[in-house]
């Protein structure tokens, strides 16, 4: 049999598209929508903001395509009570924000507070519990305050670990009385390779590819065991809550049966979850990580891994998308990180024929039997933690030309959230303790490097009139679907 019908005879992955309804989810299952504080807030020099890694970032040249940044973004700063009231009436359980730590602390350093960030963060989480929405709060989504960067060199330095930690604790003391559910870092790899190794993400360095995203990941973990001990210490117990980290992970298929694609293949999710999940539950990186890295990759004391391990209550997968993996002596992927995996990985069937329909980002193709994979893999490697999948979604380009109408109806990403929530659906009944998803995102924000030319809202945001907000078709069939309107019908006995 072909690779390719193996794959689709239903044993294996696709779930058949459209078969889905409300009722294959476990009750208490959460169903939520994920912004961060960059993309969204805006107000990036109002409210005693200070400045971030990336409101520097976004005025190099060349960097954001469209040459734009987050000062007004979608201005959810000043419009979160109508953005509120879409996620109720849409009918979500749960809004995933970040808090930006500049807004707590503008220099970083944890001595001077700022009141005015403590006060927006309590409105927004006040409004989401007044309708019945539970706040899921990350502390770190990539917007370091530039104070942090320039005067100590941020990441790179291991005395942010503490000032991380007096960040978190003043989160946990003046949130932690209404939020329940927190996460330290969003996607730390993101920050170790795109920022230090590649150079696309803030701070933007490249000068140290083979040894500055390693220590940043270092100081990351470390930084996340302080806060979680903090927690676990002085708030767990009164406040009741659970915290966690989030980490991304392009599922890894095998190209083919030969052992050496498969060794290719977990050593990708090595270099992916491993980095950040073997310490916290087996102490220390995964032994592939030391084989190819030797003195480059950090060593932990004695005392740092009994601070990591089980620093989890819960894993948080940011999944959007799956490639084939095959060994590869010379990646043909550029640059260190990539090239230290030694593989390639390839969005082809053996055909030719892609793995899936591409979204907008030329990374993202819509795979849905990726993320059943994705789930099963973190259920057997990593002792069947609860996982709540904190992002997932994708994008359409931004396009001006045709009507708004034709904007709003995403079709593609109706089908997206369809197929890959039937096979979130089958991860469950195989075992994995999946407790929630939540769509990436609410709604069209500043999507990095590539600014506002990429576009993953459940609702759309006008940008050419006032910032309006519209909802896009999928929008509206999660809210068929969390009333229960939604796959009923086609449902087996
Ligand atoms: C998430 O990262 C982020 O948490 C979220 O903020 C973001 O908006 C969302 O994804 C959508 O991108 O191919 O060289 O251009 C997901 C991980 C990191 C995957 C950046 C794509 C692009 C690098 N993404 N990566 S490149």
């Amino acid at each position: 049999m072909a690779k390719k019908e193996m794959f689709e005879d239903g044993d294996v992955g696709q779930a058949s598209a459209g078969a889905v309804s409300r009722t294959d989810f476990p009750p208490n299952f959460v169903f939520g929508v994920a912004t961060s504080a960059y993309q969204v807030e805006g107000a990036a020099s109002e409210g005693g903001r200070g400045p971030s890694i990336w409101d520097a970032f976004c005025r190099n040249k060349g960097k954001i395509v469209d040459e734009s940044d987050g000062e007004v973004a979608v201005d959810q700063y000043h419009r979160y009570k109508e953005d509120i009231d879409l996620i109720a009436k849409l009918g979500f359980d749960a809004y995933r924000f970040s808090i930006s730590w500049s807004r707590i602390f503008p220099d970083g350093l944890g001595a001077n507070l700022n009141d005015e960030g403590i006060t927006y963060y309590n409105n927004l989480i006040n409004t989401l519990l007044e309708k019945g929405i539970q706040p899921y709060v990350t502390l770190y989504h990539w917007d370091l305050p530039q104070h942090l960067h320039d005067s100590m060199g941020g990441w790179l330095n291991k005395q942010i670990v503490e000032y991380f930690g007096t960040y978190a604790e003043t989160c946990f003391a003046n949130f932690g009385d209404r939020v329940k559910n927190w996460v330290t870092f969003n996607e730390p790899l993101q920050t170790a390779v795109n920022g230090y190794c590649y150079g696309i993400f803030a701070p933007g360095r490249s000068e140290n590819p083979s040894t500055e995203p390693y220590l940043v990941a270092h100081h990351q973990l470390l930084a996340h065991a302080a806060a979680v001990s903090i927690y676990r210490k002085k708030y767990k117990d009164k406040q009741g809550g659970q915290i966690g980290l989030v980490l991304d992970c392009e599922w890894a298929e095998a190209n083919s049966d030969k052992l050496e694609d498969k060794v290719a293949a977990a050593r990708r999710l090595d270099f992916q979850l491993g980095w950040y999940l073997h310490p916290i539950y087996y102490g220390d990186y995964p032994e592939v990580m030391r084989e190819r890295l030797g003195d480059q990759l950090p060593k932990f004391s004695d005392e740092e891994i009994e601070m990591l391990r089980n620093s989890v209550d819960f894993v948080g997968l940011n999944h959007y998308t799956s490639r084939f993996i095959a060994h590869a002596e010379d990646s043909p992927e550029e640059g260190h990180f990539y090239k230290a995996q030694m593989m390639a990985r390839i969005a082809q069937w053996e055909g030719g024929e892609s793995i899936g329909k591409k979204a907008a980002s030329e990374w993202l193709y819509v795979v849905p039997w990726g993320i059943r994979k994705a789930l099963n893999y973190i259920a057997h490697r990593y002792q069947n933690p609860p996982i709540y999948i904190t992002e997932s979604g994708m994008d359409d380009e931004e396009n001006d030309t045709p009507p708004i109408h034709e904007m709003l109806d995403d079709k593609l990403r109706v089908t997206y959230f369809k197929s890959y929530l039937a096979e979130v659906a089958q991860a469950i009944e195989d075992g994995a303790d999946v407790r929630g998803y939540f769509a990436w995102s609410l709604l069209d924000n500043f999507e990095w490097a590539q600014g506002y030319t990429k576009r993953f809202g459940l609702i759309y945001v006008d940008y050419k009139n006032g910032l309006s907000r519209h909802p896009k078709s999928s929008a509206y069939w999660f809210l068929r679907f969390l009333k229960g309107d939604e796959g009923e019908h086609s449902k087996k006995e």
